[in-house]
């Protein structure tokens, strides 16, 4: 098991990468996606949040996709920096959102998936995360609910306004859309997309050795904004990893939400799906409730047992990364580094644990 950061686009930088191996990472995973692009309500010093009803920020470029060279350029500074790129988490809507909503576009978004699949390939980038939702990461509230009164992220029931034209995923890639909102689908119909887009993009993730890892809906509700959630309860993985059995249709397994989810238990889930090797990498993050009501919380304190977490993995054997997903915000003049170098010094304690001569584990 390895200690990787999680880096938003803004923070692919020399200072950032240093911050990371000074605080113990080995590796880290990049964000591609400009999510704070032009979002007024998406400060750049928290994980992107948008409004209750507002999205992150404006997609990126329809016409620029990731490329060969740009992509090892990034993987050499990073490497330059002592560390290893070890995904990268999330696609742009701009490359496919017609995917997502089986649009008019889809062919050609097709062939986008799969060309970033194939760049990333030939970069030695061995891990694409992904979140195959319409409302993506939405509907959360930001408040000082945290531990002594720390900025934090939660949930107070779900949201029912519906997604507008030329949003999808909680970003706008269409500004010029004709007025109106996205005609609800079924849960059957979302499944569906996914089937096909894994049997189209999964043998050339399988040619270009790249693992597809899959998100959960975050925050994970049976419907959002009108339109159903894909996996919303722990058992609903199995399904998704059943479609494409392949080692490239994998999981990016995300602990807060699976704790926030109503049924099974995320100790279980843990174990059966690390069991499998179906794991590509790890969110860290505790939380206190249950969708739709809960609160992201600091990692020592929430409803998981973080310890049993950790100890699962590695008594599975589990190879892949975990890294810190969101924090609270501290008080002080850095509150994202302040909350990363938190939870970071949390794990590496645990991590000494299981290696010490005295662990039971
Ligand atoms: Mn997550």
């Amino acid at each position: 098991m390895k200690l990787g950061l999680g880096l938003y686009r803004h923070m692919l930088t020399h200072d950032y990468y240093a911050f990371a191996r000074q605080a113990g990472c080995t590796h880290v995973v990049i964000h591609l996606v400009d999510y704070f692009n032009q979002g007024s309500a998406n400060p750049r010093d928290n994980q992107p949040t948008g409004g209750k009803h507002e999205p992150w920020g404006v997609a990126g470029d329809p016409e620029k996709l990731w490329t060969a060279e740009e992509l090892k350029q990034i993987r050499r500074e990073i490497e330059d920096a002592g560390l290893v790129l070890a995904a990268i988490e999330n696609l742009d809507p701009a490359h496919w959102h017609d995917i997502l909503l089986d649009g008019p576009e889809r062919a050609r978004h097709i062939e986008n998936v799969k060309t970033i699949i194939r760049n990333m390939g030939e970069a030695g980038i061995p891990v694409l995360g992904y979140n195959f939702s319409l409302g993506g990461v939405c509907g959360r509230v930001t408040s000082p609910s945290g531990r002594g009164g720390a900025i934090s992220v939660g949930m107070n029931g779900a949201i029912d306004e519906p997604i507008p034209n030329g949003t999808v995923w909680n970003m706008v890639y269409d500004r010029h859309a004709p007025p109106g909102t996205l005609r609800p689908i079924s849960h059957d119909e979302l499944w569906r997309r996914l089937e096909r887009f894994l049997e189209e993009v999964i043998p050339v993730a399988e040619a270009s050795g790249v693992r597809l890892a899959a998100h959960p809906d975050d925050p994970p509700v049976p419907v959002m904004r009108q339109q159903p959630r894909l996996v919303y309860q722990p058992y609903m993985y199995q399904r998704l990893l059943g479609l494409a059995p392949s080692s490239s249709n994998a999981l990016e397994l995300c602990v807060g939400t699976l704790a926030e989810m109503t049924e099974g238990n995320v100790y279980e889930a843990i174990d059966q799906y690390s069991k499998q090797g179906k794991i590509a990498y790890i969110h860290l993050r505790n939380v206190i409730g249950k969708a739709p009501h809960y609160r992201e919380t600091f990692i020592d304190e929430g409803d998981v047992d973080m310890v049993r977490i950790l100890t699962i993995l590695h008594r599975n054997g589990f190879e892949g990364v975990v890294i810190p997903d969101h924090t609270p915000q501290m008080t002080c003049p850095a509150p994202w580094h302040a909350g990363m170098a938190h939870t970071l010094g949390f794990v590496l304690a645990v991590f000494a644990t299981l290696k010490s001569p005295l662990s039971v584990a």
